[in-house]
């Protein structure tokens, strides 16, 4: 992506809002030298070491006694001029100092996502890269930190970026019989090789999109959805897993009518526990649209735990498998008397079996989730955009001319490239920086 440059200078808080001991607030673009020499009157001795200042609005009044960093360009998170400012991370604090900023020539708030998104605009990082630094911020497990770790590290970068070295080089081979051919090159037999690298990277691609959405799965969360008959423990359950009273729990059959969440770590997975309506013929109009719901979530999870009461025959008649995806089949009330079923028997009362239970659910967490590449793509943006690079390499490889190879070609390194952001992706960035926090 070509450099851009942006002739206003933003400003925003960059840690998180509310009290903290320290708040930092970034100013980027070509003022940004300015607003130190504003605000504290001299800029640090050397670029990239914290000076200890008063900084002062521009009526001369102190805001705080702080630290200011100056990062002159190109040695900076957005590539531009970075000043920052860490102040003590009080409201008054952090709005005088914004109200101070917002006051100097050529200065603005930041729009969300506008620091990384003048970053990629200058090369420091590319598409996916400043993706996963959104998923980086958003990590709310071991396992989603190291995803997007490895992401932001550049592991999906290399893969496209060696997908579209490959496919140059197809292409490069493609225009040579095109150029060529009235001389006497053996255009078959160069067309052959280009296409035998074509398919080559063909099946690379089917390889990652075929990886059962475990990249996505693991940074939007494992559905697990708990449906059983009414009354067998069900939001008792997901209250012992959340540790607190999440659902309301009574003796009455039918307490529960809505889909309600938790979120867990599972063994450093994020997993998101849905309770729902006990699953019965009912004319309560509310009840059995709860009961369609319950279903409905089932149908969506990634996996189901279907809970039973271990005291009372479980009636027949609602669905226990949903599709090809795992389910748990758990007895609860295991402290009351009971009949010996297959499956794991627990007590939420007493706690029995509540840990293998857990051990159980991580398992099939971690069997689903469990990279076997070390780049998955987590986006529904990499799917389609890859979908279309797959469709077009697929057209590549029937076409007979090598004109026709050589145009789907250069369709598929298209769509390669939109994936890093090396081309016209304007239309993406809105998208993509919309989802980011102001400040970063
Ligand atoms: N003895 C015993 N009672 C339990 C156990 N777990 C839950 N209960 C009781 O069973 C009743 C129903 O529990 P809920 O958690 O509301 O059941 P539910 O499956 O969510 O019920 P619905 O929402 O109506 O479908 C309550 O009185 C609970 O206290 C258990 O392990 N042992
Ligand atoms: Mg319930």
């Amino acid at each position: 992506m070509p450099a851009v440059l942006h002739s206003d200078t933003i400003f925003a808080l960059s840690s998180g809002h509310g009290r903290s001991g320290v708040a930092v607030v970034r100013v980027s673009g070509p003022a940004a030298g300015v607003a130190i020499q504003a605000l504290t009157g001299a800029m640090p001795a050397q670029p990239r070491l914290a000076a200890r200042r008063r900084i002062l609005t521009p009526a001369g009044e102190t805001i705080d006694d702080g630290l200011v960093l100056w990062f002159p360009a190109p040695a900076s998170f957005t590539g531009e001029d970075v000043a920052e400012f860490h102040v003590h991370g009080g409201r008054a604090v952090v709005d005088a100092l914004l109200a101070a900023l917002g006051r100097l020539p050529g200065l603005r708030p930041a729009e969300a996502g506008e620091f990384t998104r003048r970053a990629v605009e200058n090369g420091k990082f590319d598409l996916t890269q400043a993706e996963a630094l959104a998923d980086l911020i958003n990590a709310e497990t071991e396992a989603q930190r190291r995803q997007a770790l490895r992401q932001y590290d550049g592991a999906l970068t290399s893969l496209y970026e060696g997908w579209r070295m490959q496919l140059v080089g197809a292409a490069a081979w493609a225009e040579a019989t095109i150029d060529f051919s009235d001389e006497e090159l053996p255009a078959g037999i160069i067309l052959a090789k280009a296409k035998a690298q074509a398919a080559d990277v063909i099946d690379e691609v089917r390889t990652h999109l075929a990886d059962a959405r475990r990249g996505e799965i693991l940074r939007d969360g494992f559905h697990l959805t708990v449906i059983g008959p009414p009354n067998s423990g069900k939001s008792s359950l997901v209250n012992a897993f959340a540790r607190r009273d999440v659902a309301i729990v009574s003796e009455a059959a039918g307490t529960t009518r809505d889909v309600l969440e938790v979120h867990l770590d599972i063994g450093g997975y994020p997993v998101i526990v849905a309770d729902t309506a006990g699953l019965h013929e009912t004319s309560d109009a509310v009840e059995s649209e709860g009961v369609r719901r319950a279903i409905v979530r089932a149908e969506q999870a990634d996996a189901v735990l279907l809970l039973m009461d271990a005291t009372t025959a479980n009636p027949a008649g609602w669905p226990t498998r949903f599709g090809d995806k795992p389910v748990l089949e758990v007895w609860n009330k295991a402290d009351l008397p009971h009949l010996e079923r297959p499956g794991l028997a627990i007590s939420v009362r007493t706690g029995a079996g509540m840990n293998e239970l857990l051990v159980r659910i991580g398992l099939i967490v971690k069997e689903t989730l469990a990279a076997d590449s070390a780049a998955p793509l987590t986006r529904d943006r990499h799917r389609h955009t890859l979908g279309q690079a797959e469709q077009a390499l697929t057209r590549a490889l029937c076409a007979g001319a090598p004109e026709l190879f050589a145009e789907e070609l250069r369709m598929a390194l298209r769509h390669l490239g939109r994936m890093t952001g090396r081309v016209d992706v304007e239309d993406l960035l809105d998208v993509i920086f919309g989802d980011f926090c102001i400040g970063k």
